[in-house]
């Protein structure tokens, strides 16, 4: 068996700073992460890519071809949809290593996600090549302070789970920048309660037009009780390594160690008579 994590989430909400943080605390922890760069378009990042994408096809190519044309969005999916015409190359790559973890580090846009099949399928090649993934979706935190983009952020995480079908987590990032007054109201959505989140949210005009669609949706949030998320300050060493065991044992990771370790009888107790 080969272990995954597949790092989604918007443009900037950290994905690539989270690979580098699992990387430097399994470093710490003397194990090996390898991360895979899947952005076209990566300007900056500070691990060092087992493999890169942008040796395959960069997002200036699909941008730069007179007869493409390309935005940044077409060419993006056009990168990805390239990057699975040749999966060969990446299955090369990533070479045939039992027992390895890789971290894919996935492009910044958000529909390739939500509703697009590109990933699905990568994640579809991943799977028949032995890896066991957990789809990591990451929202920065900072987005998710109000009762309405907490709701529209649960939306998107609920969209990527349903989209995927993966073992999946949804972690916030950037904490260590949240003042205190946002993250004690943050700290009131992290078991997300539907009721208090639209209390909240029935304030506003719109919600009064809108209260059965708000409800309805407050509804969906409680049925998939799924969705929840880990609050991750990359300076907290305890905060890392929680989240990394959590996706371990999501995918199982380690597991086959436990059983290898052997059970062992508690020496007798002399009680003297
Ligand atoms: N303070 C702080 N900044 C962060 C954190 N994660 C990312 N950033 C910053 O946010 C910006 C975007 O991060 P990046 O990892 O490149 O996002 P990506 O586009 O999702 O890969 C960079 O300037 C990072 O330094 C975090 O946990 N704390
Ligand atoms: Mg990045």
């Amino acid at each position: 068996m080969r272990y995954a994590q597949l790092v989604m989430g918007p443009a900037g909400c950290g994905k690539s700073t989270y690979c580098s943080t699992m990387v430097q605390h399994a470093t710490d922890e003397k194990k090996v992460i390898e991360v895979v760069n899947l952005d076209p378009a990566a300007e900056y990042f500070d691990y060092e890519p087992l493999v890169d994408i942008r040796e395959l096809i960069h997002l200036d190519d699909a941008m730069e071809d007179q007869e493409l044309k390309f935005g940044p969005n077409g060419g993006l999916v056009f990168c990805m949809e390239y990057l699975l015409e040749n999966s060969k190359w990446l299955e090369e790559q990533l070479g045939d290593v039992d027992e390895d973890y890789i971290i894919f580090d996935c492009p910044g846009q958000i529909e390739l996600y939500t509703h697009m099949t590109v990933i699905r399928q990568l994640v579809d090649m991943l799977q028949n090549i032995n890896f066991r993934i957990c789809g990591v979706f990451l929202l920065d935190s900072q987005f998710m302070v109000d009762g309405s983009k907490f709701l529209s952020g649960t939306m998107a995480a609920l969209s990527v789970m349903i989209n995927l079908e993966l073992p999946h987590i949804n972690i916030l990032t950037k904490m260590d920048l949240l003042s205190k007054g946002a993250r004690k109201q943050l700290d009131r959505y992290l078991e997300p309660d539907p009721h208090s989140l639209l209390a909240d949210m029935e304030k506003g005009h719109w919600n009064q037009k809108y209260r059965n669609l708000t409800e309805a949706l407050g509804r969906l949030i409680e049925d998939y009780s799924l969705v929840r998320f880990y609050p991750l300050n990359i300076k907290d060493e305890e905060n890392i390594a929680d989240i990394r065991l959590t996706i371990d044992n999501i995918i199982q990771y380690g597991e086959e160690a436990d059983v290898k370790m052997k059970d062992f009888d508690e020496p007798e107790q002399d009680d003297g008579d």
